[in-house]
């Protein structure tokens, strides 16, 4: 029997001589033979297109990168939790509130895990779920024109890491804490973790037609670190699962103390149950600040509201409707197949990896055999509950994911590695090396009841000698391999923006027909719009300067402007008047502290300038829009004190 010290240290060993080992070896995959082959099926022709439009989380760039598959083109980084001066995100007057909390402005966040909406168990291509982690957040991308679109604050969470999980058909996008907290908040010794610290669990639900989120309720749960999770599907519709690891409640030292329970648990949440006790008024109202911000697609603008209050349920108002699984080793992964059935852990420190059956547990529950009680929910029998293991999958499961055609597939950190095993027997069938350190790995609609298992692509955590080196830091490195025969086959590496956690994959046309390719003039509903160039003009209030601009190839209009002092605040809106596609203008003027602005077809931007020093002062188009564009450009004169009278050339 080794103990659990010694079997982590023998892990850390491990990792080390493998990082090694792997760094040294030649695995022929670098050229040679098999690249001739590979080449092809990855190569998408000038002028063709990929396959699959791929969603992946930026990690601690905040953002998320948009990449076609099979060919790991990047087309776009969508701005999310970070502020991006290329698109203006952040420092628009338009998108600063997207970026409130109640903590402020926050510039930055860590994201982790995109997930896409879903109709009937299968990805829709409509919207794109994805964490904050540090200042926990979650936000909804809409992928008509790959925007965010809004994003949720989530109160008494410390660290949204669980998050978001969507139900089988968007019901609900689901959020637990990572580290537990004293809830409310109060100023106690960490030494109190055991007694006083609790978990929070947040059911946000999601308007069907609109996607706007809102938070239904949250469970009070016990002080664990809650992980990774997935709904249900079919038969296990009504229910979540989720991974929790520090079962041992450590405060310290955790890389050894909250890794001495032998197993910790899934969490099994009948979320149906809990929504309707919700809905009959159970548990509490908890007075709380958190922001729920919302662009408009018709003002081209973002409000943030404060929110007050959320409905708090603690484990006694929802008897019967939470259950712990026990399950092996500080579990990561929570996945469950496309039946429904079977609910895989992904224990990190695990020798096996463990199988959970939906129906065995719904029988363990019937049966009131528990093993104990935490906080008054029941902890099952592992053994009533397990379908099978694994065995000698290989070391550090972490994530799998499933091909629709009764395989899945395990992300293997400490070994990296993919292993390929059966749903039908638990037996491993398969498995292939990643360079190196695997995290997430996914299969096109691999969480989902419908995978399109033609491809899987590991996100790797370390990169080593994979590219040509950059100094200290690399960039981050996918892989993509060929899953649609009896072997797995590497066919590509590609680079990744931050770094890489979970991705979302699906068929290229559930989201091309309908992406948008201008906002219409007519509907713009901005403020500060200015619809056609004779409505141009220039006001001022007080020290206040409003430019009420427009750009059209290959001019601004207006484009000499004077009167504005050292002092005043500029108030540049510039409505982009072109209706056709691929046309934005940029908005560049000296001295910004903010950024450019990027006006797409038909939308307004405002960018707020303060001139510190008098003298005249140009702004051009930063976007190369026509053989005129250099033309592009104007001037604004600044002078200290004077009139203050702005004038401007009319058109
Ligand atoms: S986590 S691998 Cu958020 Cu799996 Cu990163
Ligand atoms: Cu407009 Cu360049």
């Amino acid at each position: 029997m080794i103990t659990s010290r010694s079997f982590l240290r023998g892990c850390l060993t491990l990792i080390a001589a493998l990082s090694l080992a792997s760094c040294n070896k030649d695995d022929g995959s670098s050229g040679g033979a098999l690249s001739g082959d590979a080449a092809s099926r990855v190569y998408v022709a000038p002028g063709q297109k990929d396959e699959f439009y791929s969603f992946v989380s930026g990690g601690f760039s905040g953002q998320v990168a948009v990449y076609g598959i099979p060919s790991g083109r990047l087309f776009r980084v969508i701005p999310v939790f970070s502020v991006d001066p290329e698109k203006g995100w952040g420092f628009t007057e338009e998108t600063k509130p997207m970026l409130n909390t109640s903590h402020g402005f926050v510039p930055w966040d860590d994201s982790h895990h995109p997930d896409m909406s879903q109709t009937g168990g299968v990805a829709d291509g409509k919207w794109v779920f994805i964490n904050g982690n540090n200042t926990p957040r979650i936000a909804r991308i809409d992928l008509t024109d790959f925007r965010t679109k809004e994003i949720l604050e989530i109160p008494n969470s410390a660290g949204n890491h669980s998050s978001p999980f969507s139900t089988e058909n968007s019901e609900y996008v689901v959020s637990g804490t990572r580290f537990s907290v004293p809830i409310p908040q109060e100023d106690i010794s960490i030494t109190q973790y055991s007694e006083k610290f609790r978990g929070a669990l947040t059911f946000v639900k999601v308007d069907k037609t609109s996607g706007q989120m809102d938070i239904d309720f949250q469970l009070l749960v016990p002080g664990f670190d809650y992980d990774l999770a997935r709904a249900g599907k079919g038969p296990s519709h009504d229910w979540m699962f989720m991974s929790c690891y520090n079962t041992e409640q450590a405060n310290t030292m955790k890389e050894i103390n909250a890794s001495q329970n032998d197993k910790d648990f899934i969490i099994a949440i009948n979320w149906k149950k809990c929504a309707e006790l919700a809905a009959q008024g159970k548990g509490t109202i908890m007075n709380v600040d958190y922001a729920h911000n919302v662009y408009n697609d018709a003002t081209h603008s973002a409000t943030s509201t404060i929110k007050k209050q959320i409905r708090i349920l603690t484990t006694a108002d929802i008897k019967g409707a939470l259950y712990y699984m026990p399950t092996p080793k500080s579990p990561h992964g929570c996945d469950v197949d496309p039946s429904g059935e079977l609910i895989v852990g992904g224990g990190k420190l695990a020798t096996v990896i463990p199988v959970m059956s939906f129906s065995k547990m719904l029988k363990a529950i019937e049966s009131g055999k528990f093993d104990k009680e935490i906080d008054g929910i029941p902890v099952l029998n592992y053994k009533d509950c397990l379908a099978g293991e694994v065995v000698r999958p290989g070391l550090g499961p972490l994530h799998t994911e499933f091909d629709g055609k009764g395989y899945a597939y395990t992300s293997m950190f400490v070994s990296s590695e993919i292993v390929k095993w059966s749903l039908k027997d638990f037996k491993v069938v398969d498995r292939v090396p990643t360079y190196y350190s695997i995290g997430h790995l996914n299969i096109p609609g691999g969480n989902s009841t419908k995978p399109w298992g033609k491809y899987v692509i590991a996100y790797n955590k370390i990169t080593k000698d994979r590219y040509l080196p950059t100094g200290p830091e690399l960039t981050q490195s996918a892989q993509l391999y060929d899953i649609s025969g009896e072997k797995m086959k590497l066919l590509l590496d590609f680079p990744t923006i931050g770094e890489p956690h979970y991705a979302v994959a699906c068929p290229a046309d559930l989201i091309m027909k309908n992406s948008r390719k201008m906002y219409q003039l007519k509907e713009n509903k901005h403020p500060h719009a200015t619809l056609k160039e004779a409505d141009t003009k220039v006001v001022r209030s007080g020290n206040d300067v409003h430019v009420y601009m427009t750009s059209i190839r290959s001019h601004f209009s207006p484009d000499n402007i004077e009167g504005v002092k050292v002092g005043d605040k500029v108030y540049w809106h510039v409505t982009n008047l072109e209706q056709d596609w691929d046309v934005p203008h940029g908005f560049a003027v000296i001295g910004a502290n903010n950024s450019e602005l990027l006006i797409m077809p038909g939308e307004t931007c405002t960018l707020l300038w303060e001139p510190k020093r008098a003298g005249v002062f140009p702004f051009y188009c930063t976007d190369f829009c026509s053989a005129l564009h250099q033309e592009m450009q104007g001037y604004v004169r600044v002078s200290n004190g004077g009139s203050g009278q702005v004038t401007w050339n009319k058109k």
